[in-house]
C-alpha cells in the first residue's frame, strides 16, 4: 500500500533547509564553443514552438509538418503530418554523409573483449535485422519485447524496429519471468528478441530460462529470437530462432519507409509506486528531435571529436534517449559497455575511460556514491584528463557527492550537470548547460530553453523565490509521454489530475533564493515533523556531507509526539570505523547543518541500502523496518538480501534522546 503523503494534509509547502553556497563557473573554452549559449533560453521565451521546430530541422524528414503542435490537453500531436524514419536518421543519413567510418559504438564485454562498429556497420546490421523481422511476420505496428544483455545486438534490435515502424517494448535484463510475461502480456507483443545470457561479476549471467519461463504462458509470441552471447547451453523451443541463423543471411540492404511523426515509437513499463506497471508510450517525431537537442545541448556534444559514455543499461528510458536515439541522432561515437563497474576490479570504468579517451560520461549518483565508499584512490590511478564534461541522472544528487564527482573524476575542471527527467517526460527537461550555467553543486537549475516547468503550493499556485512545494510543467514538450498503452484513463489521473492543466510528475522540489531549482524526491517520501514539510533529500545530502558518511536513506516513522520522525540508514566511508558514538555525532551534524528540527531520531549504520535494479533508493521497505513491520514486497530489489543484512542491524539501533 502507497503510504500516505503527509505533504497533501497540511496547506504548508516543503521546507528549504539546505543552504549551499559554492558555484562552479563553465570554464572558459567551454563556454567559448559551446553548442548552446545563454540565447536559447531568450528564444524559447519568444517563441516557444518555434525554437523546437529549429530543433526538429536538426533531422532529416521526408516530409516537413504542417503544425507544430496540436495540443488537445493532456493530448499532445507534435510535428502534425510529418514524415522520418528514426532508424534513417540515426544511421543512414550519417553513412550519405560520407561519415560510414566513423565508430558508433565501441563496445566493451565485461570479460575484456571489445567490437567497434561503425555507421556503416551500424547501417548493414540494422538492415539485416529489420529484413530479418519482417520475414519473422512482425510489421508496423507490432509489439517486440526486448530482454537483452548489453551487446551491440540491443541498439539493432531497437534501431530494426524503429526502422519498420514496429513499437519496441524492452524489458531489463533482471527482470523477472513473471514481470517479463505481464509486459508481454500487456503489450501483446508478437516477438522476443533475447539472447542466451550476458556477463555480470565475473560469470555467464542466464537470460533464455527466464524468456522460456515467461513465454510458455504468452500465446501472443510467435517467436522467440536468440542471440548468442555466452555461449551457455539453452533449451530449445519450437519458437526458438538463433539470431545468427536468420539475421546473418538477409540482405544488408534495406530501404527505410517514412512513419508518421505520431506513430508510436515504444512503450517502456514503469513501475510507479503500487499495481501494474505503466506502459509509457513514446512517439517518433517529437521523441527523436527533444533526445537529439538536448543531447546536443546538455552535453555539449562535438561529434567531431567527442567519445560519449552513457553507463545507464538500455533496459531504462536513459539508455534508450542517451545510448540509442540522441548520440545516433547526433552522429556521435559512444562507448557501450557490458558488465559491472567492479569487475574485474574496481577500477573497471575509470579504465574504460582511459582506454578509449573518453570526453563525457553520464552517470547515476548511486553510482557516485559508490565510488566514494570505495575510496578516492582508485580513479586517482588512472588518466581521465579526456574528460570535459560530466552528467548525472536518476536520482537528486547531494551536494557533497557532486563535488566529489567533479574533483574526483572531473579533476576539477568538468562542469557537472545535474539531469532532471523521467521515464515519462522521455528527455532530459531540467538541467544546467555546460557553456552557460554557474552551477551549484545538488541543483538541477533551470528548465531547459522550451520547458516551461514551475514548483508550486498545494493550491497550484507558484511557490516563491526560497519556497518549496510541487514541481509541475506548465507546457506540453514534444517527447512528453501520448498516454499508457492502452489506459488513457490512467494517464489523465496519474499526470493531468493532481493540478488542473499542468503534467505533476510525482517530484518535490524547491526554488533557492536566485530562482534556481532544487529536486527532493519523490512527493510521497516526504516527511511531517512537527508541522514541518521535510525533504528526505536534505537531510540525506546533510548526512553525506559528513565526511564519514558514504551513502544515507532517509524516511520518516510514525511518532507520537512529532507526527513523524526522522529514521536515517547509513553506509560509512572505506575508512570510517563503526564507533560508539557515531551516531551522536551525527544527529548532531545533521541538526547544525539544517537545523534541529532535521535532527534524526535514530541513525542505524547498514552495510548495503536496498535499491531498485536502475540504483534507486526504496524508501518503501526501510519505513517498514522503521516501523518495525514486516517488510513488504521486495519484487523490484535488485538485490533481496539486503533487506535481510539490514533487519538484522535493528537491535543495535542507536536510539537517543
Ligand atoms: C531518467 C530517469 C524518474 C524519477 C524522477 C525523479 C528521479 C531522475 C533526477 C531525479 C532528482 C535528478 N530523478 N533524475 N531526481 N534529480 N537529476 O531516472 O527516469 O527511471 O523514470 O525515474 O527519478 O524522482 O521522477 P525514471
Amino acid at each position: 500500500m502507497a503510504p500516505e503523503t503527509p505533504g497533501r494534509e497540511t496547506q504548508e509547502t516543503l521546507s528549504n533547509l539546505l543552504r549551499e553556497d559554492r558555484r562552479f563557473e563553465p570554464p572558459a573554452d567551454l563556454a567559448a564553443a559551446a553548442n548552446v549559449t545563454a540565447e536559447a533560453y531568450e528564444e524559447a521565451a519568444q517563441d516557444r514552438l518555434a525554437f523546437w521546430e529549429r530543433a526538429a530541422e536538426r533531422l532529416t524528414w521526408e516530409q516537413r509538418w504542417e503544425t507544430a503542435l496540436d495540443w488537445k490537453p493532456p493530448f499532445a500531436k507534435w510535428f502534425v503530418d510529418g514524415k522520418l524514419n528514426v532508424a534513417y536518421n540515426c544511421v543512414d543519413r550519417h553513412v550519405e554523409a560520407g561519415h560510414g567510418d566513423k565508430v558508433a559504438y565501441f563496445w566493451e564485454g565485461e570479460p575484456g573483449d571489445s567490437r567497434t562498429i561503425t555507421y556503416a556497420d551500424l547501417q548493414k546490421e540494422v538492415s539485416k535485422a529489420a529484413n530479418a523481422l519482417t520475414e519473422l511476420g512482425v510489421g508496423k505496428g507490432d509489439r517486440v519485447a526486448i530482454y537483452m544483455p548489453m551487446i551491440p545486438e540491443l541498439p539493432v534490435s531497437l534501431l530494426a524496429c524503429a526502422r519498420i515502424g514496429a513499437i519496441h517494448s524492452v524489458v531489463f535484463g533482471g527482470f523477472s519471468a513473471t514481470a517479463l510475461k505481464s509486459r508481454i502480456d500487456d503489450a501483446d507483443a508478437k516477438l522476443v528478441i533475447t539472447a542466451d545470457g550476458g556477463f555480470r561479476r565475473g560469470a555467464p549471467s542466464a537470460l533464455k530460462p527466464t524468456v522460456d519461463e515467461a513465454v510458455a504462458d504468452c500465446p501472443s509470441i510467435e517467436h522467440v529470437l536468440v542471440v548468442r552471447r555466452t555461449g551457455q547451453e539453452v533449451a530449445q523451443t519450437d519458437k526458438d530462432v538463433w539470431w545468427h541463423d536468420i539475421v546473418e543471411r538477409q540482405s544488408a540492404e534495406h530501404t527505410p519507409v517514412a512513419h508518421d511523426a505520431e506513430d508510436p515509437l515504444f512503450i517502456l513499463y514503469t513501475s510507479g509506486t503500487t499495481g501494474k506497471p505503466k506502459g509509457i508510450l513514446h512517439t517518433t517525431g517529437g521523441y527523436l528531435t527533444q533526445s537529439a537537442w538536448t543531447h546536443h545541448a546538455v552535453f555539449d556534444l562535438k561529434p567531431e571529436s567527442d567519445i560519449y559514455w552513457c553507463t545507464a543499461d538500455i533496459g531504462w528510458v536513459t539508455g534508450h534517449s542517451y545510448i540509442v536515439y540522441g548520440p545516433l541522432a547526433n552522429g556521435a561515437t559512444s562507448v557501450i559497455y557490458e558488465g559491472t563497474p567492479d569487475t574485474p576490479h574496481r577500477g573497471r570504468f575509470w579504465e574504460i575511460i582511459q582506454k578509449y579517451r573518453v570526453t563525457i560520461l553520464y552517470t547515476a549518483p548511486t553510482a557516485i556514491r559508490t565510488f566514494m565508499k570505495w575510496g578516492d584512490d582508485i580513479p586517482a590511478k588512472f588518466d581521465m584528463s579526456s574528460l570535459r564534461v560530466l552528467g548525472s541522472v536518476g536520482e537528486p544528487i547531494n551536494p557533497e557527492a557532486y563535488v566529489w564527482y567533479r574533483e574526483h573524476i572531473g579533476g576539477d575542471r568538468t562542469p557537472v550537470v545535474d539531469t532532471w527527467w523521467q521515464t515519462e517526460t522521455g528527455a532530459i527537461m531540467i538541467s544546467p548547460l555546460p557553456g552557460v550555467t554557474a552551477a551549484k553543486p545538488g541543483a538541477a537549475m533551470k528548465p531547459l530553453p522550451g520547458i516551461v516547468a514551475d514548483v508550486v503550493d498545494d493550491q497550484a499556485q507558484s511557490v516563491p523565490n526560497g519556497g518549496g512545494g510541487f514541481l509541475v510543467v506548465r507546457e506540453p514538450w514534444p517527447s512528453m509521454l501520448r498516454t499508457i498503452w492502452g489506459d488513457d484513463q490512467r494517464y489523465i489521473d496519474t499526470y493531468w489530475s493532481r493540478f488542473e492543466g499542468f503534467y505533476f510528475p510525482g517530484d518535490g522540489a524547491k526554488k533557492d533564493e536566485d530562482g534556481d531549482l532544487w529536486l527532493l524526491g519523490r512527493v510521497d517520501d516526504v516527511m511531517l515533523v512537527s508541522g514541518h514539510n521535510i525533504s528526505t533529500t536534505e537531510v540525506e545530502s546533510a548526512l553525506v556531507s559528513h565526511p564519514k558518511v558514504a551513502e544515507a536513506a532517509v524516511v520518516g516513522a510514525t511518532d507520537p509526539v512529532t507526527t513523524q520522525a526522522i529514521v536515517s540508514f547509513v553506509i560509512l566511508r572505506g575508512a570510517a570505523e563503526e564507533g560508539e558514538d557515531i551516531a551522536k555525532e551525527l544527529r548532531d551534524h545533521v541538526s547544525k547543518t539544517l537545523g534541529p528540527i532535521a535532527k534524526p531520531r535514530q541513525i542505524l549504520i547498514v552495510p548495503e541500502l536496498p535499491k531498485t535494479r536502475s540504483g534507486k533508493i526504496m524508501r518503501r521497505l526501510l519505513r517498514d523496518v522503521a516501523e518495525n513491520r514486516s517488510i513488504g514486497d521486495v519484487t523490484t530489489l535488485a538485490d533481496s538480501s539486503v533487506m535481510k543484512l539490514i533487519s538484522e542491524k535493528l537491535p543495535s539501533a542507536a536510539s537517543e534522546d
